[in-house]
């Protein structure tokens, strides 16, 4: 090996070559220009995990839950209740993602479980349970649509209907938009999907044609039997 490809292997070995120097001038210039609390380097760039500044209020109070400090709260009005995280009780559940789910810049943590799971919100000191999955007639999943992230509930699954709920939700847990897709066809012989069901967008009667395009763009890139496990779907 030559003196060349030694201290290359060497700065390689670093992670530090003219490539890693100019990757970190670059993370800084992100982190100022976007002003964002904290950059991810290995999300960025591909190299080693790079916190550079604290985590933000919402990170910590996520963070919390999972430890079991502080329980995540359910705030609608009908069904007030505390849940606190604790991993044998809840064996059921686990960890998933966080992700922006209401546009506000933050991370929302999904967790997983029954019927889709539960997604949180952490805003003004606590944690809240912004939607979950209600059974096999709501299961919940989130999707990319239009510009915006929309929680969805769907019922699939059963005879004689493909329904999907769709919510948009500002930072502070209010309801920004919400409508419902779906087809329906109970009364027909045999449950049989076909042009002549109720297809619905909005609350205004639709086309097959029509619904099938529509539920097609908006869930461009689900997988559905990832969704709905073994369950055969109807479409
Ligand atoms: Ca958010
Ligand atoms: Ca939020």
């Amino acid at each position: 090996m030559d003196t060349d490809r030694k201290k290359d292997c060497f700065l390689e070995e670093k992670g530090m070559g003219n490539e890693g120097f100019i990757k970190i001038a670059l993370l800084i210039w992100l982190h100022f220009l976007t002003g964002y609390e904290s950059v991810n380097a290995k999300a960025i760039l591909g190299i080693p995990a790079m916190e550079f500044t604290a985590k933000s209020e919402s990170e910590k109070l996520l963070d919390a839950f999972l430890s079991g400090e502080i329980p995540a709260v359910h705030d609608d009005a009908v069904n007030v209740y505390e849940w606190l995280w604790n991993e044998e009780v809840d064996s059921v559940y686990s960890v998933g993602e966080r992700v922006d789910l209401d546009g506000d810049g933050e991370n929302e943590q999904v967790i997983n479980g029954p019927y889709g799971g539960r997604y949180l919100d952490a805003r003004n000191g606590k944690v809240y349970v912004l939607a979950e999955g209600e059974g096999t007639a709501g299961v919940l999943f989130y999707t990319n649509y239009d510009n915006a992230v929309w929680i969805v509930h769907s019922d699939t699954t059963h005879m004689g209907r493909q329904m999907y709920w769709f919510t948009r939700y500002d930072g502070d847990g209010n309801i920004v938009d919400r409508f419902q897709l779906s087809a329906e066809y109970w009364d027909s012989p045999d449950s049989q999907y076909d042009e002549n069901s109720d297809f619905t967008y909005r609350d205004e009667k639709i086309s097959m044609e029509e619904y099938e395009a529509l539920r097609d763009e908006i869930l461009s890139g689900k997988n559905m039997t990832e969704l709905y496990g073994e369950v055969e779907c109807t479409w």
